[in-house]
C-alpha cells in the first residue's frame, strides 16, 4: 500500500513549532557528535515544561539511549508535536496507578532488561525476540503519528519503531490464523496496580490486546521501541509496546511480552471491564459517541499548561481514513465499535 497524497507527509515551512526547533537542534548536535541522553531530564532543554506539569522540578530517573532512525513515508512531518515533557508525565498505564502522573512516578525503576517478547499460536516459525533483539532485528524508522485516547484528549508523538508486519513475517503467520492477541508483563512485585485491585482500577491482569490479522499487518501499525530519539520510558511501555495510530489509545498495549496468532477474536481488558463502552474494533470516530462523552472534538496537548490545551475536531479513523477505511468496507461502524 501506498500513501498517495504526499502533501500530508512532508515538511511544511509554516509549522515552525518549538518542537520542529527539537529537530533542527537535535541534527546539529548529532553533526557536532553531541548527544543529550544521559542527562538528567530536568537539565534539558524543554526542561520549564515540567514546572507548568507538576510544580516542581524533578530530577527524575532516566535510562533512555538515543536511536537511530531511517527516514520513513509513512511518518507526517507537518504535526506540530507534543512536547517531550508531557508524553512523558500525562500517561495512562494503569499497572502503575490510574492517574496520569503515576506511570512517570511509579515506574521508574521498572526493569526492562533482561525482556522476551514471545510470538507463537498458529505461526510456522515460533520466535522469541530478547531485549537486545527488539532494537537490532529490524530497522528503526521515526514515525510521528496523532494519538487519540478515548478519553477524548491527544497528542502528536515522534514514535521510533518497525511494523508490526515485519516481526508477524518472520513468525510466517499459518493460513488459519485471523487474529492476533497481545500480553502485557504480568509482575506485580514491579507494578503496584497488579497487585491492588484499587490502585489498577479494577482491571483483571494482564492487560490483553487483540488486532484482526489485516489491521495487524497494516503498514500503519507499528511496534514501538522509543520516542523522542531515544528508547521508551516505563511510563510509555518500554521495551516495546504497539501503536495502531487510528484507534483508541487503549488498543496500544504497552510493555508486551506475548504475541498469539489465533482463529478467534481475543478478549481485550477495556472490553472485558465495560463491553458497552468499549468495543473490540475501537476505531476513532467522531460520529460515534461514548455512551458517556461526545467524541466529536479533542482536547489537543501541545505547548503550554494543560489547561489552555485546545479543543480540536476529531478526524474519522484519526487522519487515517484514506488508508485504512477500506479495512471496513461493508461494516456497521456503530454496531462494530
Ligand atoms: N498495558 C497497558 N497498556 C496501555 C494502557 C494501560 O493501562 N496498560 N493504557 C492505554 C491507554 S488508555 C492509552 S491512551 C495509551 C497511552 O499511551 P502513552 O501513555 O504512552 O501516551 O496507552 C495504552 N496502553
Ligand atoms: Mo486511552
Amino acid at each position: 500500500m501506498l500513501i498517495k497524497k504526499t502533501s500530508r507527509w512532508t515538511l511544511s515551512e509554516n509549522e515552525a513549532t518549538p518542537e520542529s526547533v527539537y529537530r533542527q537542534r537535535r541534527d546539529i548536535l548529532k553533526k557536532l557528535g553531541i548527544t543529550l541522553v544521559g542527562m538528567p531530564i530536568a537539565a534539558k532543554a524543554n526542561a520549564g515544561l515540567f514546572d507548568a506539569f507538576t510544580g516542581s522540578k524533578k530530577e527524575l530517573k532516566d535510562a533512555r539511549r538515543a536511536l537511530t532512525t531511517q527516514t520513513s513515508q509513512y511518518s507526517d512531518k507537518q504535526l506540530a508535536l507534543t512536547p517531550e515533557s508531557k508524553i512523558l508525565q500525562y500517561n495512562n498505564f494503569y499497572e502503575f496507578g490510574t492517574d496520569k502522573s503515576d506511570p512517570a512516578a511509579r515506574a521508574a525503576n521498572f526493569t526492562t532488561n533482561p525482556w522476551n517478547i514471545e510470538v507463537g499460536g498458529l505461526v510456522n516459525k515460533p520466535l522469541t525476540l530478547g531485549y537486545e533483539d527488539i532494537f537490532s532485528s529490524f530497522s528503526l524508522e521515526e514515525r510521528i503519528y496523532r494519538l487519540r485516547c478515548v478519553e477524548a484528549w491527544s497528542m502528536n508523538i515522534p514514535w521510533i519503531g518497525f511494523p508490526l508486519a515485519a516481526l508477524l513475517k518472520k513468525a510466517d503467520p499459518k493460513n488459519s490464523a485471523k487474529y492476533v492477541a497481545f500480553e502485557t508483563l504480568y509482575d506485580p512485585e514491579q507494578m503496584p496496580g497488579q497487585a491492588s485491585r484499587r490502585l489498577g482500577g479494577g482491571i483483571d491482569y494482564p492487560y490483553v490486546e487483540g488486532l484482526r490479522l489485516d489491521e495487524a499487518m497494516h503498514p500503519l501499525t507499528l511496534l514501538s521501541v522509543g520516542l523522542y530519539g531515544k528508547t521508551l520510558a516505563p511510563q510509555n511501555g518500554a521495551p516495546i509496546r504497539l501503536v495502531v495510530p487510528w484507534k483508541y489509545g487503549f488498543k496500544s498495549i504497552k510493555s508486551i511480552v506475548k504475541i498469539t496468532l489465533t482463529d478467534k477474536q481475543p478478549p481485550t481488558t477495556w472490553n472485558l471491564l465495560a463491553p458497552q463502552e468499549y468495543g473490540f474494533y475501537a476505531n476513532v470516530n467522531p460520529t460515534v459517541d461514548h455512551p458517556r462523552w461526545s467524541q466529536a472534538s479533542e482536547r489537543f496537548i501541545g505547548e503550554g499548561s494543560l489547561f489552555s490545551s485546545r479543543r480540536q475536531p476529531t478526524k474519522m479513523f484519526n487522519g487515517y481514513a484514506e488508508e485504512v477505511a477500506s479495512l471496513y468496507k461493508g461494516m456497521d461502524l456503530r454496531k462494530n465499535y
